[in-house]
């Protein structure tokens, strides 16, 4: 085990999700079993998530999250990394940037998951136009987490589904990084049916990074906080972009293999809690 004295800090900006595992229900053990606290500020508190389950409750937090910042400045608490997924309105994009605006320092981590959109569509909460706010809030980042749909619609273009080109990836790698992101980490990138991973850019060396692993079928919910989680983990951890990328990849797909063996409910969320112990391995934390 690791000699650490110092513990890192995250604020993790996300809904919390009570069934369902997703968002903050995630986030929260991953980052944590990594060996980082983390401080939680929920944009909303809901019964499940809003993918395929009808008849969620949704109780509102943006009256809250301004007042949270605040009472957080006042104790002078500072972050090493910020972490924002899903956000339910424009004003909670604007809340978030004054966040970041607030904890920022010169070393600290941004990492936005434009969380909104999966397999074409985006998520039946948002309106066509809140893409534009969360490109707004992407340029403010370090490191962007879309998936191809995300991507597309950051980029205020046409989804294109797979399999895809070298050409294609790296075009749109570098043209979410004209946005502002330094570094990019892209989801859902395959070239052939039977394998699926990311694909990685870093606009200081102009180096394009890929990780694949063979294809689980089935479509898995919450597998983007997962890896968010797994890679942000990763980086905090001092692994690079294309190594902590590796590791989030095979934590998501050892979670979905788990999930898929199991044959519970795919809207139920992936089995990520007894991949843990082989992720800290990977973290060389035990
Ligand atoms: O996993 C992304 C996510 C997070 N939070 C809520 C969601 C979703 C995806 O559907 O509905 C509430």
């Amino acid at each position: 085990m690791k000699n650490k004295t110092y513990l890192k800090r995250v604020a993790a900006i996300h809904d919390l999700s009570g069934f369902g595992k997703c968002s903050l229900t995630v986030a929260l053990p991953i980052i944590s079993a990594a060996g980082i606290e983390v401080s939680a500020l929920p944009t909303a508190v809901l019964s499940t998530h809003t993918g395929g389950i009808d008849g969620y409750t949704y109780r509102d937090l943006t009256e809250d999250m301004r007042p949270i910042t605040k009472h957080w400045k006042s104790l002078d608490i500072r972050f090493d990394a910020i972490y924002s997924g899903f956000l339910g309105s424009f004003e909670q994009l604007d809340i978030v940037k004054e966040f970041f605006h607030q904890f920022r320092t010169d070393n600290n981590l941004i990492l936005v998951d434009p969380v909104m959109a999966d397999n074409g569509e985006l998520y039946k909460i948002f309106t066509p136009d809140f893409a534009k706010g969360m490109r707004s809030l992407c340029e403010k980042a370090d490191i962007i987490v879309p998936n191809l749909t995300e991507a597309a619609l950051l980029l205020d273009e046409p989804y294109q589904p797979g399999p895809y080109t070298q050409a294609y990836i790296e075009n749109t790698l570098k043209k979410l990084s004209k946005l502002g992101p330094k570094k990019i980490v892209l989801t859902g990138v395959y070239f052939k049916e039977d394998e699926l991973g990311a694909a990685t850019y870093e606009t200081a060396s102009n180096t394009t990074g890929y990780f694949f692993v063979k294809r689980i079928p089935g479509y898995y919910h919450g597998t983007g906080d997962v890896f968010a989680s797994a890679l942000l983990s990763a980086l905090l951890n001092n692994f690079n972009l294309v190594e902590s990328t590796a590791i989030a990849v095979r934590f998501t797909a050892n979670s979905i293999l788990r999930t898929y063996k199991a044959q519970t409910d795919y809207r139920f969320g992936v089995d990520f809690e007894q991949c843990i112990p082989d992720f800290l391995k990977e973290l060389k934390l035990v």
